[in-house]
C-alpha cells in the first residue's frame, strides 16, 4: 500500500470534465492488483458454483468483498478523486467483470441510469424501479449522475483483441439521451477504445455513451468498477452502500 500515484494536474481534470472520460496512470501497485485479482476471481468462481449460469461479473462488492471496500474508501484513491473533481466524493457501488471464452458477453451502446439504494420509496424523478440481486435500484434525475464518475481499475491488459470498453467522448454532456439520439450519436461521432494496461485505470461519467464488444481472443479481461457519487439523494432515499 506504499504506492501513491501522482495528483491529477489541471489538464488531466479538464480533460475528464471535456471528454467525460480519461484514462489514467497506474493507482494500484502490481501486489494490490494481484491480490485484488485473486480475490475477485475466486469470489466469481464461488458463486459461478451456486448459479445455473454462466456469470460475467459480480455486484454488492463494497459490501461482500472487505478488499474492494478498504480499497474504494482508502484516502490514497479519494483524495485522488478530489483532486479530479473538486469535489468530496464518496463509494456507492462497485461491480467486477470478466470476460473469458466461456462467458465472452457484450453490451450495446449505453449510459449508466441505475443505482442502488437501501430501500425503495416513491420520489419525484426517480423512476424505473427494479430489483437486481434482491437489491433496489433507480434511475434517479441526471442531476444526481452528473456528480458521479466510475473507476474502473483493470487487472489484466485489457486490448481492442479481449473487449476493452468502447466510449464516445463528450457523448455525457446531453444528459439522458433517449434511443434515438443514442442512435444517431453512434452513427455520427467517433468512438475511442480503451486499452489499458494491468495495474491502469480509467475514469469515466455514467452518461457517457459506452459498449463493449465480445473478446475476438478471449483472455481474462478483469476490471473492478467502482462508483463515486457527491450528493446524497435527498427525498428520503439512500444510497445502498454509502
Ligand atoms: O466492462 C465493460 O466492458 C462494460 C461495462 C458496462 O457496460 C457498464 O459498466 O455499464
Amino acid at each position: 500500500m506504499s504506492f501513491a500515484p501522482p495528483t491529477p494536474g489541471v489538464a488531466v481534470a479538464s480533460a475528464f470534465q471535456r471528454d467525460g472520460f480519461v484514462i489514467l496512470p497506474p493507482l494500484l501497485a502490481e501486489d494490490e492488483c494481484e491480490q485484488l485479482a485473486v480475490e475477485l476471481s475466486k469470489l466469481l468462481g464461488v458463486q459461478q458454483k451456486a448459479s445455473r449460469n454462466k456469470l460475467g461479473g459480480l455486484r454488492n462488492l463494497l459490501r461482500i468483498c472487505p478488499p474492494v471496500g478498504a480499497l474504494a474508501a482508502s484516502p490514497k484513491i479519494t483524495d485522488w478523486l478530489e483532486c479530479l473533481l473538486g469535489r468530496t466524493v464518496f463509494p456507492v457501488r462497485a461491480l467486477f467483470f470478466d470476460k473469458t471464452a466461456a462467458s465472452n458477453w457484450w453490451v450495446p451502446w449505453h449510459q449508466d441510469l441505475t443505482i442502488a439504494v437501501a430501500q425503495k420509496v416513491e420520489c419525484q424523478g426517480f423512476e424505473g424501479w427494479s430489483l437486481k440481486t434482491g437489491i433496489p435500484h433507480v434511475q434517479p434525475p441526471a442531476v444526481i449522475l452528473e456528480g458521479m464518475l466510475a473507476l474502473r481499475f483493470h487487472l489484466d491488459d485489457c486490448t481492442a483483441a479481449n473487449g476493452a470498453l468502447r466510449v464516445i467522448p463528450c457523448s455525457h454532456l446531453g444528459g439522458k439521451l433517449l434511443p434515438a439520439a443514442i442512435a444517431r450519436m453512434v452513427a455520427t461521432s467517433p468512438e475511442v477504445v480503451c486499452e489499458i494496461p494491468r495495474g491502469g485505470a480509467m475514469a469515466m461519467r455514467p452518461l457517457l455513451l459506452h459498449a463493449s464488444s465480445p473478446a475476438r481472443h478471449p483472455a481474462h479481461r478483469r476490471v473492478l468498477h467502482i462508483e463515486y457519487a457527491t450528493t446524497e439523494l435527498g427525498g428520503g432515499l439512500k444510497w445502498f452502500d454509502a
